[in-house]
């Protein structure tokens, strides 16, 4: 390889430092994937100092060294506060290296000296048992970003830059993670990027030609296309390439340089007035070999520089005398004995570029983000109330009462800036358009006439890209901010996999004491299952919540509040809770109010109780118990309900709504588990339990399956059948509609069916009478939609009931 080249803005001997902390990064994360002893080669290397399992990505490494090192010098000389992501994740040994290298993982693990017994332990630690992950993982300093699947490093630095006006985040996108949707999609990002109040993503596209073992799409497209592409995303590419003999120095540090004074330039002008619309932002195209530095040939096939390079490029060592020597080679064609002290230290002179205290790539509190929390400034959620003088006696549209107060969970936290609202493009079909009286969708590119509510600043967040407003969150609420996700219900499931990454990260963050609680994921599912008037089949999938309850108990809650106002008090209780993934169902069609703010607190506060306004068990042994959980499920019980006190008067029944679900597993599962006693209270063992539940019936039982009363629980629920049709048609097509409840209750209470054939044959003609009703006007019928709960004398008018309004 030949030596560098000091043009530019570099001199050289900043490039000879540049070099030396690049070599010293690449011998510690060759030493991380290969030894467990002889660290600073005093030895000619023995099998025996080889880790039995070779585990690890050398590849991508070299090139993330690289530009880890590059970062550094660039901060130390513009003072700029930088954060970076790390696309291709499984590049660990990058991270780890360099945190030691400049100090920062010593902080954080002080078992992990800038030594030789540190440098010891920092090589055997990695991808072995006890020790620490592979990837950029939580345990990693200066990380938000596992990296460990691919698709999310720059919608997630998006989120990091958000509201973040001095921090410039560097994102490594791989070339092969830029094959992936969710990479794709977030391109446009910066189009959501406000100059003015927002920090800057510098993305460097890592073009190192390959992935596992293909080349990379983007790495083979002629020049003028990828550069076609990439300008017609908006960026203004510099590249910067690096062969097997030549080490681009000069070139990176050049193009860095001028990618910072860009994005000063850019932000000055918008912060002084003279923004343009159509900002085009820099990034860095870096072509460089996969595996650069590592062994040119392996058994005779070439490595460096292809795909062969992805793993690790050795793999007998241990019992493969040339590999063992080959491996002694590459260590030292790095020269450690120019980089580190004897006693292991690295050298003064090549940490001199490394920026000073919090600075560092891996000392940013902006990675650490609940260092940098602030409680929000919440508005009291009471004075939201909708009034409900009785039972059902109101009706409200739920998510457009919390709307309300989201709108002034917006306007109370707009300095410092630090809630947002995100969505693909349905926050006013959701009914929460009453943010958009304080703040508006946030839009950087051109508008028209017939544009509403758009706004550079705005701090809603719109883009058809679950993805990229997965990402966007999250990379907010890692960095210390809060927000929501709303979302239909049916379309979460594109980000399933999103979820289960945080949830890892949460999952393990938890156990590390440096790194403190974060704002909870709070997503809100509504347009949901039941009520999809207007979509049909496709929209109909309350599989998310199956899906989210496989996680650690520890991080995971699932709400399903029955009303307004028990929504608003579960939606403060979210806002404020740190470290979960919080999911909420509610609805955003008309619904009855069930409970007034002084009855939805100690509700929610219970999770799930006994509904004594709703019981005719007189507080004594029920018959049976009607379970609930969700707004439909809830309105169809209580219908239920209101069909059996009237028709079985002597029967006992109790009804028990269930508004956080977790409280169904036992306390040894999940912290809001309820204890057996607990439960055995509300659901009584031998007593019929019929559950009419918002999503899929396995979850009921799948929670439930400990329980002495399993057995007699009975679930209704969502089983697949749906299309476009009306709301009521839903529940009957799905047997949880009020009069197959009625049938299930007769059917279990031993002794009753006997006696109540009648009623029974009542509800089977009355289900046939509905399909021939709806199939003849196009509506339910009217007994249906204009049902309500009983009334007490002094309000016996029937409550106001809007006709349902289908909405998209
Ligand atoms: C979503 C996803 N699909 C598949 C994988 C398996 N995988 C791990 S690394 C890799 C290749 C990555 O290539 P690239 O992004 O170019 O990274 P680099 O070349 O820098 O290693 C693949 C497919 C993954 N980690 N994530
Ligand atoms: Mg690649």
């Amino acid at each position: 390889m030949t030596a560098v080249t000091g043009h530019g803005t570099l001199t050289g001997e900043q490039a000879a430092v540049l070099d030396r902390h690049w070599r010293a990064a690449n011998y510690l994360s060759v030493g991380q994937i290969y030894l467990m002893d002889n660290p600073l080669l005093t030895e000619p290397l023995q099998p025996a100092q080889i880790k039995p399992r070779l585990l690890g990505h050398w590849g991508t490494t070299p090139g993330l060294n690289f530009i880890w090192a590059h970062l550094s010098r660039a901060i130390g000389v513009h003072g700029t506060p930088m954060m970076i992501v790390i696309g291709p994740g499984h590049g660990g040994p990058a991270a780890l290296a360099n945190t030691w290298l400049e100090g920062s993982y010593t902080e954080v693990y002080p078992s992990v000296p800038r030594d030789a017994a540190g440098m010891r332990h920092l090589f055997r630690q990695f991808s072995f048992p006890g020790g620490v992950p592979s990837h950029v993982a939580p345990e990693t300093p200066g990380s938000i970003h596992e990296g460990g699947e691919l698709g999310y490093s720059l919608s997630h630095a998006h989120g990091a830059a958000f509201d973040n006006p001095d921090l410039i985040v560097a994102c490594v996108v791989g070339d092969g993670e830029a094959e992936t949707g969710p990479l794709a999609a977030s391109w446009h990002s910066h189009r959501f990027l406000n100059p003015a109040s927002d920090g800057a993503v510098l993305p460097i596209l890592h073009l190192n030609g390959y992935k596992i073992a293909n080349p990379a799409v983007l790495a083979r497209l002629p020049e003028a296309e990828l550069h076609a592409l990439l300008c017609g995303y908006g960026y203004d590419p510099t590249y910067v390439t690096g062969t097997h003999d030549f080490v681009p120095h000069a070139e990176m540090a050049a193009a860095l340089d001028a990618a910072i004074a860009r994005i000063r330039g850019i932000q000055d002008d918008a912060r002084t007035g003279r923004g343009q619309p159509g900002v085009r932002w820099p990034m860095i195209v870096m072509r460089t070999p996969k595996g650069w530095t590592g062994p040119v040939e392996v058994d005779g096939l070439p490595m460096e520089g292809t795909w062969r390079a992805h793993q690790v490029p050795l793999t007998e060592v241990r019992t493969n005398i040339q590999h063992l020597r080959q491996l002694e080679d590459w260590l030292r064609s790095y020269r450690p004995q120019e980089l580190f002290e004897p006693d292991g230290s690295p050298h003064a002179d090549l940490l001199a570029l490394v920026p000073p205290g919090d600075l560092r790539l891996g000392s940013t509190p902006h990675a650490n983000g609940g260092l940098l929390l602030r409680d929000l400034t919440l508005p009291d959620f009471r004075t939201y109330a909708v009034p409900v003088p009785a039972p059902g006696g109101h009706v409200s549209e739920p998510t457009r009462v919390l709307g309300s107060m989201l709108r002034d969970v917006m306007r109370l936290n707009s300095t410092p800036r630090d809630f947002r609202l995100f969505g693909p493009d349905e926050t006013e079909s959701n009914r929460l358009n009453a943010v958009l009286e304080v703040t508006g969708k946030t839009w950087e590119e051109a508008t028209l006439p017939v544009d509403v509510n758009l706004a550079p600043d705005g701090r809603v967040m719109e883009i058809l890209s679950e993805h990229t407003c997965q990402g966007w969150l999250e990379g907010y609420l890692l960095t210390g901010r809060h927000g929501l996700f709303s979302c239909y219900e049916a379309f979460i499931h594109i980000v399933d996999s999103m979820f289960n990454q945080h949830a890892k990260w949460l999952k393990v963050s938890r156990h590390l004491a440096w790194r403190r609680p974060v704002a909870s994921l709070n997503i809100l599912l509504t347009s949901h299952v039941w009520r999809q008037d207007h979509n049909g089949f496709s929209h109909q999938d309350p599989g998310f919540i199956d899906h989210v309850v496989n996680k650690k108990a520890e991080v995971i809650r699932v709400y399903l509040p029955p009303d307004a106002n028990t929504l608003l008090s579960v939606m403060d209780h979210c806002l404020r809770s740190r470290d979960y993934v919080n999911v909420i169902v509610a609805g955003k069609q008309p619904n009855p109010d069930w409970l007034d703010m002084d009855a939805a607190i100690l509700h929610c506060t219970r999770g799930a109780g006994i509904w004594d306004w709703a019981s005719s068990d007189g507080g004594a042994e029920p018959d049976v118990v009607l379970g609930c959980a969700g707004d439909v499920p809830t309105l169809e019980v209580l219908a239920a309900t209101d069909i059996l006190r009237r028709e079985l008067p002597d029967l006992r029944v109790r009804v028990v709504n269930v508004v956080d679900l977790m409280r169904l597993q036992p306390d040894t599962e999940h912290p809001h588990g309820m204890s057996d006693a607990e439960f055995n209270a509300l659901f009584p063992p031998g007593r019929p339990i019929v559950f009419a539940y918002h999503g899929y019936p396995w979850l009921i039982h799948r929670l439930t399956y400990r329980r002495d009363a399993h057995h007699d629980i009975h679930v209704r629920g969502y089983k697949e059948e749906g299309t476009t049709t009306t709301p009521f048609d839903m529940v009957v097509m799905n047997d949880m509609d009020r009069f197959h409840l009625v049938m299930d209750v007769i059917d279990r209470v031993p002794g009753l069916v006997s006696r109540a054939g009648e009623l029974r044959q009542k509800m089977v003609d009355t289900r046939a009478r509905h399909r021939a009703w709806t199939r003849e006007h196009g509506e339910d019928l009217p007994e249906v939609s204009n049902w309500h709960w009983p009334q007490p004398d002094s309000a016996a008018q029937a409550p106001p009931q809007p006709r349902p309004q289908p909405s998209p």
